[in-house]
């Protein structure tokens, strides 16, 4: 075996990839991000140490999310960026660990080996990449707990960075993220190994909170809008990922330049928001989820901007107009560096080439109607309990998460058409793009597809199930006529699903498959305590849905 990752729901034979990743990530980039995981994890050491004898440092916390952030699925595949980030992280560490020597000299003999494994300047980091990797960890069910730990921080550590971008911190997140860390490396009983899972769902509770606060105070609260799928005649740049701040500065940038913005996958709520709305300019969102970006991508004729993941491989046809930026990363291409203080990035290699470049090719010519985020749909909270009461709504069905390329995933959209007609999906992330499109209808001009945003908007489907509990003056978020069938692919998705555990969730189904890191007694703990599901056949699961199961 010459790598291992098994941290997405596409991982090969639902068991590992050990040979290539199914979304392309090679051998040595999967090895320098388990190197990158490992060095982190000493940083974390060290960084808890400093902490300790009371000199706190923020930057532990900024550097460990952005590395964690950089090995989810999809996100960055360039190996000189991965080493950058090692040694980066070893030099952080260094810094620290001779400040705590100096200061408690016993605490150098008491040192853990990942603290001391990491490699230093120079070293062959393939070389010690190997020596670090997931299946290092004999015990089954220890790795599983460790790697669900460690893959619910991965996803956690992406909210907080989008956090960071604009301005927002909490060190408690940083702080937890250290220790989430560090408990990897130590021999935890299974009871505290599932004691930080269930702790890292407080905290993923609390990092979308946070999340939330800064793009609504940044950007103002969503609002109910129609987006158009056509195209203008102008040149466009199309951009994709999860950035608010790059679209922010994109749409200022471009703006009187005669090139028009487009959204792609998870930046189509970028329409939602006031802040973004008023440019005449942002003309409309072009195709579907990430993962037919391939086409989409050749035929949208103009530069494309990934600001984060989903990254699939990336096609000859467009590589030249292909631009990433932040924490995404693929080789050869380029990449728009990181803001200066006080200044924005710099988009204009983008926006001259767009103007040498034709208008993109129509795919389709319709509407999205999307923005129903927890503000807004609590602003119509009286009209939602009356539907409810009056029997017009019977059911909500949460079915926010990731899509994906495999065909299995049709069940998301048979689940959509099969609901009873008095029922409301309720969504966030880009496993809507599997039933938004579909005409099904509303229930007394409520839509039936309430679309809150992206992944990371998933916190407001939270704020509106605990909301609605409010309303109906009910116990326990299980008492509501609300299931959830969610869909999941990356790492965010399972911060997701760790905070709805913490939020008291019980019954969720989870699909197209459950999680290859989950060890069959892992996977029992979660049945057992949260009744969480498979999901199974269409009809079957609709019915056990409405009956409440
Ligand atoms: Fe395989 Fe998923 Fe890891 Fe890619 S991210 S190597 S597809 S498990
Ligand atoms: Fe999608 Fe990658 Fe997870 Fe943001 S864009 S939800 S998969």
């Amino acid at each position: 075996m010459s790598m291992f990752c098994f941290q997405c729901q596409e991982t090969a034979k639902n068991q590992g990839c050990t040979v290539r990743g199914v979304c392309g990530k090679q051998e040595p980039t999967a090895n320098l991000q388990d190197l990158l995981i490992h060095t982190l994890k000493g940083l974390a050491i060290a960084g808890k140490k400093a902490d300790e004898l009371g000199r706190y440092d923020r930057e532990v916390g900024r550097t460990i999310i952005r590395g964690l952030f950089a090995t989810i699925t999809n996100a960055n595949f360039d190996d000189a960026v991965i080493s950058r980030l090692i040694l980066e992280a070893v030099a952080q560490r260094d810094t620290l660990r001779k400040e705590c020597e100096a200061k408690d000299a016993t605490w150098a003999q008491k040192l853990h080996d990942a603290a001391t494994w990491a490699p230093k300047k120079g070293e062959d980091l393939q070389v010690k990449a190997l020596l670090v990797g997931i299946p290092s960890e004999p015990n089954e069910d220890v790795r599983s707990l460790q790697q669900l730990l460690i893959i619910g921080l991965k996803g956690i550590a992406a909210y907080a960075d989008h956090a960071l971008v604009l301005g927002y911190e909490d060190d408690a997140i940083y702080r937890f993220i250290v220790d989430g860390l560090i408990s990897t490396t130590q021999k935890l009983s299974v009871d505290e190994m599932v004691g930080m899972v269930l702790k890292a769902g407080e905290i993923a509770v609390t990092t979308m909170a946070l999340l939330d606060k800064a793009n609504t105070e940044t950007y103002g609260s969503p609002e109910i809008t129609k987006v158009s799928t056509g195209v203008r005649r102008n040149p466009g740049i199309l951009i994709s990922g999860h950035d608010l701040k790059d679209m922010d500065e994109l749409l200022q940038q471009t703006e009187g330049t005669g090139v028009d913005v487009y959204t792609h996958g998870e930046m189509l709520p970028c329409h939602y928001y006031p802040a973004f709305k008023k440019y005449k300019h942002l003309a409309g969102n072009y195709g579907g989820s990430w993962w037919l970006q391939d086409k989409e991508f050749a035929s949208f004729n103009g530069p494309i901007l990934l600001t984060t993941n989903c990254i699939i491989p990336v096609k000859d046809s467009y590589k030249d107009r292909f631009y990433t930026t932040g924490m995404a990363g693929w080789p050869g291409t380029k990449h728009i560096p990181d803001r200066k203080p006080r200044k924005q990035k710099d988009f204009s290699p983008l926006i001259a080439q767009a103007k040498k470049c034709a208008p993109p090719q129509e795919l389709e010519n319709g509407e999205i109607v999307g923005g129903f985020a927890h503000n807004q749909v609590m602003a119509v909270a009286g009209k939602v309990v009356e539907a409810v009461k009056s029997g017009a709504i019977k059911r909500f069905v949460v079915m926010a998460g990731c899509d994906g390329r495999q065909k299995s995933r049709n069940y998301f959209t048979e689940v959509a058409e099969a609901l009873p007609k008095d029922t409301i999906i309720l969504t966030a992330g880009c496993a809507k793009y599997r039933y938004n499109k579909l005409d099904l209808g509303d229930i007394g001009g409520i839509p039936r597809v309430l679309d809150a945003g992206q992944c990371n908007d998933s916190y407001s489907l939270a704020v509106i199930a605990l909301k609605l509990k409010e309303a109906f003056g009910l116990e326990s978020i299980n008492d509501l006529p609300l299931s959830f069938d969610i869909a999941w692919y990356e790492q965010k998705a399972v911060a997701v699903l760790l905070a709805l555990l913490h939020l008291g969730v019980k019954g969720i189904r989870l699909g197209p498959t459950l999680p290859a890191f989950l060890s069959p007694a892992v996977a029992k703990v979660l049945v057992d305590n949260f009744d969480i599901k498979p999901t199974g056949e269409v009809q079957a699961d609709v019915e056990a849905m409405m009956a409440g199961k």
